[in-house]
């Protein structure tokens, strides 16, 4: 496959500033009239060929100015049309006609049909699987989309803008015409057709522009698009008050549709959404899916501005767009929710998914300089990190310069299809400040580290620190240079509280934030009588890992005291990872575990702990994941052993605090009604967690069996099925709620997919065929990509045990299903691939299997770029 360079970039030589659309609505043979204003660029030979992009396109007709072009000159592949004999004037309009079959679309991009209704995916490439186009983000274009279906088929008609016309004509078809004003990118064009059921309400900005919201789900699943509207409702008067963005068109239209690549697509004026990410109930959707849909729903909005007004130059600048309206939805949420928690979340997913991708062979710099399939880089990578250094410029500009450098950006910037370098200067053009240093963490792949030290010297009433950092080689780029690494920390006394200084040197501070820029810093803080204890990276200030030689009396300390929540939570965090890395050595070593009574009875202190948050302690409570350890250990790792000494821990905390839990338990217990708010949320997760360690005891099952049945929400029902097929698998108990889950929702395929999902994440190496026997389950189907994701995509990437099994079949299953996943749909079978990423990590034996596994999809003809790209990268 072709490489993609960032240094290659140059404009088109031609663009379209008019887009008109003609689709003639058919399963097996959809008409695509396309009349494209095309205009040369300035200074560009009259004799440039316009060579536009297909991908797997049939030409039927192709005019210029109406009149057909001669044979000789052009030449029509699939994947591309060159146009050699073009008129001399500089704008002419070409007419090309091409035809579809969007029923048999597996892969989901272009034009294709969920569920009997007609949809569209274009970003990244997916516009020139409808017609012939220059396809990159950096040709804007006014859209006229006109729109003919059958009108039983499809009473629905909808594409970007506003509506313009609309009719009936004869023989029961009807059709729709829509006009967007603003110009866009092609991967921003959407179309919807179908009959669907709809929630209508309205919104009225602050300017007055009166909007009509619509969204658009499956018949009789209208009472579940409440709280997406209410989302979306609080997401626009969010943008408008905390980045005075306002909505740009009369009318907003969001779709739900049961088969989808990703969570949802921003297209301008029409999201369209995986109904996982729409559709709520407290019957059927967990407080974590009620999260997810506010967080998703603000993102796709939140695009309008970061994304569509303001595009990419390039898909190397893809982190313009997803890292910044990342860090907007982040804020959105914690604006809504509860900031300290929201905080920690994030900061579990990005450990959960970026470090490993930043440790692994498929690093790359949040902006890439290179790709061969660009579908394989919407990674965690530049969605994830690029949010921290959004979030890291707020940090280092403080919140009043970093408001001022974005609304420079946008009156700079609407319209553009800008860069990072543009990005960038807004925020040194408002500060004065150079942030050529900072921009490395656009440019270089991974983790960077910082080793630390402190002494105290009580006779000269100095605290000397020493901060050294490094960045590891990652794939292709061996040497690395020096970040700018913002640091925010407190030196915290033995009240609690933050102590004073009276004069630092050695680093720049500012505001609570010490600048590390250099190899090495020795900072040096006078005035500091007490030996206070260093509280680092407050917040999460910078995305890096730490190497602190801390006391343990130290981190005990910070996890009851230190004034920043999220570092409270981080110091318990770092004391349960390293009694399981401690207790796996143990395993290993034939030896006996042991636990340290203060880290168990810390357990029962926070649970109790009535000053802080329920969510709070519900995430403090809960043990890091295997895979969490596993990267702790980072090598040679028995994910057994692993497991062993995680579930030793459990129990000798659920032990050790049985009296404490079981009460807690009691009491947190709620008979109101359900309401999917932060706090009541924040009560279900300590209780559900409490759970989780008190079915490790005597009882434990029918007490798990008891909170299924006595369970009236979801996040309570799918909370207990999880312990009882993790920890109790094989039960009775089990047995029966399994059962009794599938008799209620099995005709509900979203539910269905937690049932997946909860056996599929179920440890031991009895998983495996349990998994292969649920693949021929009646609700299982291996074209849709939720179902694919939650049952074999959750088995490959959070499942140590089951996955990793030493005898290498579970890797065997692997190559088979990903094979069987490609043949419809390369991209979802990409994504399920990457649970490969971290094989280098494993002890050798799993090593030499996983490699063979590798080796067995690289030797296959015929793989798709999407697939071999990622296959090739994680063996290199
Ligand atoms: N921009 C889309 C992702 C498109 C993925 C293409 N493979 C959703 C989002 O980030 O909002
Ligand atoms: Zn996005």
């Amino acid at each position: 496959g072709q490489t993609f360079r960032l240094e290659d970039y140059r404009p088109s030589d031609y663009l379209i500033p008019e887009t008109k659309l003609d689709f003639t609505l058919s399963e097996h043979a959809t008409r695509v009239v396309a009349e494209l204003t095309v205009s040369r660029r300035e200074g560009v030979s009259p004799t440039a060929p316009l060579v536009l992009d297909g991908d797997g396109l049939v030409l039927k007709r192709l005019e210029i100015d109406g009149k057909p072009v001669s044979a000789d000159s052009y030449h029509a592949t699939p994947d591309s049309l060159t146009l050699r004999a073009i008129p001399a004037a500089d704008r002419f309009v070409l007419t090309i006609e091409t035809e579809l079959a969007p029923a048999s679309n597996a892969a989901l991009m272009g034009l294709y049909r969920s569920n009997g209704v007609y949809c569209t995916q274009c970003e990244a490439e997916g516009f020139r699987r409808i017609t012939y186009f220059l396809d990159r983000p950096d040709v804007l274009s006014v859209y006229t989309v006109r729109i003919e279906a059958d009108q039983a088929e499809a009473p629905l008609l909808l594409s970007n803008g506003n509506p313009v016309d609309s009719g009936s004509l004869e023989k029961g078809r009807h059709f729709a015409v829509w006009h967007d004003p603003f110009p866009k990118p092609s991967y921003l064009f959407a179309l919807v057709a179908g009959d669907l059921g709809c929630v209508k309400d309205s919104y009225t900005t602050t300017s007055g522009r009166s909007v009509e919201l619509g969204i658009y789900i499956e018949h009789g699943k209208e009472n579940q698009a409440g709280y997406a509207m209410d989302a979306l409702r609080r997401s626009m008067r969010w943008d408008e008050e905390v980045f005075g963005r306002e909505y740009d068109l009369d009318v907003f239209n969001l779709v739900a549709v049961s088969d989808f690549n990703m969570g949802a697509m921003e297209n301008k004026g029409l999201n369209i959404f995986n109904d996982k990410y729409v559709l709520a109930a407290e019957e059927t959707a967990t407080d974590a899916d009620f999260a997810n849909i506010e967080a998703i729903v603000a993102h796709e909005y939140f695009h309008n501005w970061t994304g569509n007004r303001i595009t990419c130059r390039d898909w190397f600048q893809l982190c313009l767009k997803e890292g910044l309206t990342v860090f907007r939805d982040h804020e959105f949420s914690a604006d809504q929710r509860s900031r300290a928690v929201k905080r920690i979340a994030e900061v579990r997913t990005l450990r959960a998914h970026q470090f490993p991708e930043d440790q692994g062979p498929l690093a790359h710099p949040v902006r890439p300089r290179r790709y061969r399939e660009i579908n394989n880089f919407y990674t965690a990578t530049v969605y994830e990190k690029g949010s921290e250094v959004v979030r890291m410029i707020r940090t280092i500009l403080g919140a009043e310069l970093f408001r001022k450098g974005m609304d420079l950006y946008f009156e700079r910037h609407d319209g553009d299809a800008a860069t990072i370098e543009d990005f960038l200067t807004v925020f040194e053009d408002v500060s004065g400040r150079d942030l050529s240093q900072f921009a490395l963490w656009y440019h270089q792949a991974g983790t960077p580290n910082l080793s630390v030290s402190a002494s105290h010297n009580p006779s000269t009433a100095e605290l000397t620190v020493e901060i050294e950092q490094s960045v590891p080689p990652t794939p292709s780029e061996s040497r690395k240079r020096l970040m700018h690494i913002p640091l925010a920390f407190g030196l915290v006394g033995h009240d609690g509280k933050d102590i004073a200084y009276a004069s630092v040197e050695g680093a720049t501070v500012e505001n609570g934030v010490l600048h590390v820029r250099k190899r090495s810093h020795t900072v040096r803080f006078t005035g500091v009588e007490e030996r206070p204890v260093l509280s680092l990276n407050r917040g999460f200030s910078a995305p890096v890992s730490l190497s602190v030689e801390h006391k343990p009396e130290d981190l005990f300390f910070l996890a009851s005291h230190d004034s920043d929540e999220f570092s409270r939570w981080q110091a318990f965090n770092t004391l349960l990872t390293n009694a399981v890395i401690a207790a796996y050595r143990n395993t290993l070593g034939d030896k006996p575990l042991h636990f340290e009574e203060g880290l168990l009875e810390l357990a029962g202190r926070i649970a109790q702990d009535e000053r802080l948050e329920h969510a709070f302690r519900a995430l403090a409570l809960t043990l890091p994941a295997e895979s969490d350890v596993a990267r702790d250990i980072s090598h040679n790792i028995d994910p057994d052993a692993v497991h062993a000494g995680r579930d030793a821990l459990a129990l000798r905390i659920a032990e050790a605090n049985s009296g404490v839990f079981s009460k807690l338990y009691d009491d947190l217990r709620m008979s109101d009604a359900f309401t999917p708010d932060a706090a009541s949320a924040g009560r279900r997760a300590l209780r559900n967690t409490l759970l989780d360690f008190l079915s490790l005891l005597p009882g434990g099952a029918v007490k798990a069996l008891d909170h299924f049945q006595a369970a009236t929400n979801m996040t309570d029902r799918a909370a207990a099925l999880a312990v009882l097929v993790h920890r109790h698998g094989g039960s009775e108990q089990a047995r029966e709620a399994l059962a009794a889950f599938e008799a209620r929702h099995g005709a509900d395929p979203l539910v269905m997919d937690k049932w997946f999902m909860i056996q599929a994440t179920a440890p031991g190496t009895g998983t495996l065929d349990a998994v292969r026997g649920l693949m021929k389950h009646a609700a299982f189907s291996i074209g849709n990509p939720n179902r694919v994701r939650s049952l074999i995509g959750s088995f490959a990437s959070a499942n140590q045990t089951g996955f990793h099994r030493a005898d290498g079949t579970g890797y065997a299953f692997f190559v088979e299903t990903v094979l069987e996943v490609e043949k419809r749909n390369p991209q979802v079978a990409a994504r399920l691939a990457t649970a490969m990423r971290s094989w280098r990590s494993l002890e050798l034996t799993r090593q030499e299997l996983a490699r063979q596994a590798l080796l067995a999809i690289q030797s296959q003809d015929g793989l798709s770029a999407d697939l071999r790209d990622i296959i090739e990268r994680t063996l290199a």
